[in-house]
């Protein structure tokens, strides 16, 4: 009898149910259920809607007793940093505000004036991000101290979506990393760090590591769904289970986890927490097995998103790319990492105002526009590639684009070109690979994470990017690389 996992991957703008099984040596997948997801406005805020998101998922898990391929265990991975909080009576306390919201604006500073930048980076090599959830809990602290005060739990996003499964609360590793406040040495809570913040130490739970069991369905949802299940935790972190379905073993290679972020780096048994580290501003995130995920997280296709949405023509993918390749004559570029493309009003007016504002030519079509946002990721990209190299001392010969968007020929081909890498793309769903692969390994399947990568290697499509796909010769293309 075949034993069946399912993955719960849940991303800013989709969720989606995967089974995942093996037959004969090889990892086997299906697209059971899918569902959108987005920040909505609420109380001035932008927040996830938790009820929905919850309604979702146990949609997707009845598709299962219909398709009756019952899972051995189940898992769920979010994108990283957000959070909720329970009272006593394990009730949210509040909404469940979005990374994206600018209720941390200037928390950043106030933060400092507690500890130092370069000593909050010397203790978890977290990447300054304005997003980083502890930017949200000082921004609590200050504008609505009595959620902390009240405050019992803190769950970060698929923790809630456990407890509403089970009735049991686990906070989990890889997730806390995202926080910036576990320690990268001791993998736990930074309890002095907590201690100087002024916030409260109850309401963080042990942490577990990915392969530990949550628990059983509770009572109330063996009812509803009708079977019983014991739900697990991967690496809860979306990113930690993407690049756990890395096709690869071969630790110098460079991986791009591709979705609404792009997540660039490699895996290192020891974190960098070093001054030189917080300069190139990589990350230590923390991973399956005591690996860290060394990288830097970029805007991603996030700006393709908001694009995409802006343009009202609902353009695909394909098209999007299309147009871009029609501006590729436009060789104005951006920060992909700057703020001020987190969560603009208008991504066209935010683009064209960066460009105004270095005193570059504006982008006027949609081809300018998004070849702008194209090339400035491309070109991003690259630069990281130089700074990991010179951060590690080595010649990194592959890049492994995995995720969603390493189906985006035209980008991949772009990163070639700039990076001068040979560069793999696929698979398409890693981070629900990844997922299932932590159910596998508890399970027993595999003997350990480089088997799961071989296995994974051999059993989803990799393609070697074509450099000649499309040609970037024109004008002044050559000159930008
Ligand atoms: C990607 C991701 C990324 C960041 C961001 C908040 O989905 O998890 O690693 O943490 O979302």
């Amino acid at each position: 009898m075949t034993d069946y996992y399912l993955a719960v991957d849940i991303g800013a703008s989709s969720g989606r149910h995967i089974l995942g099984w093996q037959e004969n040596g090889k990892m086997r997948l299906e697209e059971i259920y899918r569902f959108t997801n987005e920040l909505e406005n609420k109380n001035n805020h932008l927040c996830w809607n938790m009820e929905r998101l919850f309604a979702e998922v146990v949609n997707g898990i009845k598709k299962c007793k219909e398709l009756n391929r019952l899972p051995k265990s189940i898992g769920i991975d979010t994108w990283g940093v957000d959070f909720v909080l329970l009272d006593e009576n394990m009730q949210m306390l509040g909404d469940a505000v979005g990374y994206r919201d600018s209720r941390t604006a200037g928390m950043d500073e106030e933060v400092y004036k507690i500890i130092d930048e370069k000593q909050l980076y010397a203790r978890n090599g977290i990447q300054k991000m304005i997003i980083n959830t502890i930017y949200h809990l000082y921004a609590l602290k200050k504008q609505q101290p009595e959620l902390l005060a009240a405050a019992k739990h803190f769950l970060m996003i698929p923790e809630y979506l456990n407890y509403r499964l089970t009735n049991v609360i686990k906070n989990e590793y890889t997730n806390a990393t995202t926080t910036q406040l576990v320690n990268a040495d001791t993998r736990d809570w930074d309890w002095e760090l907590i201690d100087m913040l002024g916030l409260p130490k109850n309401i963080f739970g042990k942490l577990y590591m990915p392969k530990e069991t949550v628990g059983n369905f509770s009572e109330a949802m063996k009812k509803q769904l009708g079977f019983s299940c014991e739900v697990v935790l991967p690496a809860t972190h979306d990113t930690g289970s993407a690049v756990m379905a890395v096709p690869s073993n071969n630790e110098d290679d460079i991986y791009l986890s591709s979705g609404t972020w792009s997540l660039m780096g490699i895996e290192r048994l020891i974190p960098d927490c070093t001054e030189k580290s917080r300069l190139h501003n990589f990350t230590n995130e923390g991973g399956y097995h005591h690996r860290y995920r060394y990288l830097k997280n970029i805007m991603g296709m996030w700006m393709m998103q908001s694009l995409r949405k802006e343009f009202k023509h609902a353009y695909t993918f394909e098209e999007l790319f299309t147009l871009a390749y029609i501006g590729r004559y436009f060789k104005s570029t951006v920060d992909v990492t700057a703020d001020c493309f987190l969560a603009p009003a208008s991504m066209s007016e935010a683009i064209r105002n960066y460009c105004q504002q270095t005193k570059q030519p504006v982008p006027q079509t949609e081809g300018e526009i998004l070849f702008c946002v194209y090339n400035s990721l491309a070109k991003c990209y690259s630069d990281v590639v130089q700074e990991l190299e010179e951060m590690t001392g080595s010649c990194h010969k592959d890049i492994h684009v995995i995720g969603g968007g390493c189906q985006d020929r035209f980008l991949n081909a772009l990163t070639a070109f700039y990076t001068k890498k040979d560069v793999y793309a696929g698979p398409v769903e890693a981070t629900a690979i990844g997922n299932i692969a932590a159910q596998m390994l508890k399970a027993g399947e595999f003997s350990d994470l480089p088997e799961a990568r071989r296995v994974i290697a051999k059993s989803f499509a990799v393609k070697k990017v074509n450099n000649n796909e499309f040609s970037f010769e024109v004008n002044n293309i050559r000159s930008v690389g």
